[in-house]
């Protein structure tokens, strides 16, 4: 087969609650994370196209689910742009509508065939770790990924590595992906497809 090249990617929906959702017609992959951990940036890196997901200088920009509709090579499928979580300075009243929201996100995609879980390459934090331990209990294929790979110089990745699988209580690695310099990207992609085929 082929490998995976995205063609274009198109904004399809922004969802503040439930009815808003799309119908599920396509396979989905879901993108979750820290606030400003950089899902969106993420976005437009694997789908070639800058500002198509709206990126924050401040976190917490993302406050909706975004769905984009991604024709590829291959067969389309939806990215789907989740927002931010364990950021404190959001109000806890936007916190207490996001986690029901993300919730009922995740029980109600069918055609969801798994979760790019990101991760800060610098620092793991105790709201990651829940986060992937309550995204484990769903039964989907998880890609972790670890972003902002330009921050860590190439002689300090094994130790980064190191302290990504403790502070995440795992075993196997993150792919190391920059949106800045698109290192990774190829590999991230590799995931993605086998992802799909799932
Ligand atoms: N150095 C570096 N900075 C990045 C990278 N990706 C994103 N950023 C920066 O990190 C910040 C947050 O990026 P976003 O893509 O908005 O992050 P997000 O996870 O979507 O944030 P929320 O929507 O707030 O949850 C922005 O200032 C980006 O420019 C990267 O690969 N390298
Ligand atoms: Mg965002």
């Amino acid at each position: 087969m082929p490998a995976l090249k995205i063609h274009s990617a198109e904004f399809k929906a922004s969802c503040g609650t439930v009815e808003q959702f799309l119908k599920p017609t396509i396979p989905e992959v879901a993108i979750v994370g820290r606030s400003n951990v950089g899902k969106s940036s993420a976005i437009n890196c694997l789908v070639n196209h800058k500002g198509l997901a709206k990126v924050g200088k401040t976190p917490g920009k993302t406050q909706t689910i975004n769905f984009f509709h991604v024709q590829t090579n291959g067969s389309p499928f939806m990215l789907v742009d989740l927002p931010g979580y364990g950021f404190a300075k959001v109000p806890d009243r936007v916190q207490q509508q996001w986690a029901p929201l993300i919730e009922a996100f995740f029980q109600s995609r069918k055609n969801l065939r798994g979760v790019i879980m990101l991760v800060d390459s610098r620092r793991v934090q105790d709201s990651d770790r829940d986060m992937l331990v309550w995204v484990s209990q769903l039964q989907l294929p998880i890609m972790l990924v670890a972003t902002k790979a330009d921050k860590i110089p190439r002689g300090k990745r094994q130790g980064a590595i190191r302290e990504l699988q403790e502070g995440l209580g795992v075993d196997h690695e993150p792919t190391f992906l920059s949106a800045y310099t698109g290192e990774g990207k190829q590999q991230v992609l590799g995931q993605l497809q086998d992802l799909l085929k799932s």
